[in-house]
Order: C-alpha cells, then sequence, then structure tokens
C-alpha cells in the first residue's frame, strides 16, 4: 500500500504546555464585549482522550454555564472519547442556550491550526489548517459572547478573562500545549488567515489584540508579582499569567510533524 500524501506543518521548538491537571494561563483583565468583529487564532496540540475530569473546556471567555454566551473547545471525557468540539454559543430571545459547533476530533494528537471568525455581518467561520471547515449565520436577536455586558452579567469575571487550558473558572482543564494564541478585534479576511497559517511569524497585526508565542525570550515574570507572565507581542500588555503551565522544549523527534492531508475520520 503506498502512503497517504503528508504535509509538513512548520515546526518550532517550544510549546506552553497545560497538564489537564491544575495548569492554565489566564489573560485577565480581556474584555471583547462591544467589539463588532473577532478572530482567535491558536496553534495547539490537544491531547485527547484524557478521563481526569467529566469534560475539559479551554480556550474560553464567557459564562457558558448561567449567562450563556461565551466560546471555547470542549472534549467530552465520558464514554466513546469522540468529541473535541469548538462551541460559539449564544443567548436566544427567549432566554435559552444556543450552540455553534464544529468537531474536530479528528485532530486530536497533533498540531492544528485553529480559527474562530465572527464577522460583523454575523458570519460564524471554523477554519483547520486554513481551510474553512464550518459557517454558519447567526441571527441578529441572538446574543453573542461580543454583546453580554460584562457589567450586567451574573459573573462578571467570566467576561473579562480568557483562559488557556482551563475554563473561565478555573477547572474543567485540558492537557493541551499552545504554541500560538493570536486575538483580533476585527475578522480577518480569507487571504489573511491564509498568510498567518503560512507565515506564522509574520502575521497581519491590523487589529491584533492579544499575540503569544512561545518561546523563551517571552516568559518572564515582568511585574516582580513571582508569577510567570507570557508576554503578549501586540503591544497592548495582554499578558497571559501562568498558573502552574510551563515552557517546554520540544524534542528533535517531534520537530517536524507530518499530518495526512485528510485527517478527518469519515463520520458515520
Ligand atoms: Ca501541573
Ligand atoms: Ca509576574
Amino acid at each position: 500500500m503506498s502512503k497517504p500524501p503528508v504535509r509538513t506543518i512548520k515546526m518550532f521548538r517550544y510549546a506552553m504546555f497545560c497538564d489537564g491537571i491544575d495548569d492554565y494561563v489566564v489573560i485577565e483583565p480581556f474584555i471583547v464585549y462591544g467589539w463588532s468583529e473577532i478572530t482567535i487564532e491558536e496553534l495547539i496540540y490537544p491531547y485527547y482522550p484524557k478521563a481526569n475530569n467529566l469534560w475539559s473546556r479551554f480556550s474560553m471567555i464567557g459564562d457558558y454555564w448561567t449567562d450563556y454566551p461565551s466560546t471555547f473547545h470542549e472534549a467530552d471525557n465520558r464514554y466513546d472519547y469522540t468529541k473535541l468540539v469548538v462551541f460559539w454559543v449564544v443567548r436566544k430571545p427567549d432566554g435559552t442556550r444556543g450552540f455553534y459547533v464544529y468537531n474536530f476530533y479528528g485532530y486530536r494528537n497533533t498540531w492544528v491550526h485553529l480559527i474562530r471568525r465572527f464577522t460583523q455581518d454575523r458570519k460564524y467561520n471554523v477554519w483547520i489548517n486554513s481551510e474553512s471547515k464550518y459557517s454558519a449565520t447567526v441571527p441578529s436577536d441572538e446574543k453573542t459572547v461580543l454583546e453580554w455586558n460584562p457589567d450586567t452579567a451574573t459573573y462578571p469575571e467570566r467576561y473579562k478573562r480568557f483562559v488557556l487550558g482551563a475554563n473561565t473558572v478555573f477547572s474543567d482543564h485540558m492537557k493541551v500545549s499552545y504554541y500560538i494564541l493570536r486575538i483580533y478585534s476585527r475578522a480577518l479576511t480569507d487571504d489573511d488567515i491564509r498568510n498567518n497559517y503560512s507565515n506564522p511569524y509574520n502575521p497581519v497585526r491590523d487589529g491584533l489584540k492579544v499575540y503569544l508565542l512561545a518561546h523563551p525570550d517571552y516568559v518572564k515574570d515582568i511585574d516582580n508579582d513571582g508569577i510567570l507572565e507570557w508576554i503578549d507581542l501586540s503591544g497592548n500588555n495582554n499578558h497571559g499569567k501562568i498558573y502552574n503551565a510551563e515552557l517546554v522544549e520540544l524534542t528533535k523527534s517531534s520537530l517536524t510533524i507530518k499530518t495526512p492531508v485528510r485527517v478527518l475520520p469519515r463520520v458515520r
């Protein structure tokens, strides 16, 4: 049998590793309320399955449990381990919770470039490795995390932080490595997304609000409070505070990771 075609994702030496037990990184205060658009770009390695918790939720802002508007990734660690889902959660006019979800289970245990994008004409998109995989139009009467005022939220702090490796109440930890996190206050164009994917060190800058890149130069205690910061390269001081997570040097064998061009299993 011939081997499946492969393509090589540009590789890198370091990653911010969250162990799925008690590690996380938090950007706080950080508020997306009032933005008309958003793009959340990540280059991550989700380890899966893991079973320490019933659920893992990570790369999150908002309150999924009480007010609802939020976005995060969720691994369902119960039963048969088939879900690793990008969530965009809204509050419907009748006060119930609504979901826009995409299952990227096929991209567990590999590096994956993941984009959540919401435009001012309310198009929501998920991109994986520079390809659009999911899109939906969110009705204007459904409240998104961009439209939920922290000051009137039930738990304001959940709308004032972005949490890596755990949820916005610092539980449901996920075993995951981060290489890049970038958050923009605008919808990147398709070309912008392709550029950032192909040129990870030369991202488009317009609207860039958070830019974390895993490298020893960018991890230091800049405010002398005894807690390391993951330095924000966007210039907006949206540094991540590092709780237990650690910058790790990737082994030589992982310097080149080959991923099949087609990695998603056929879902029946
Ligand atoms: Ca730990
Ligand atoms: Ca510090």
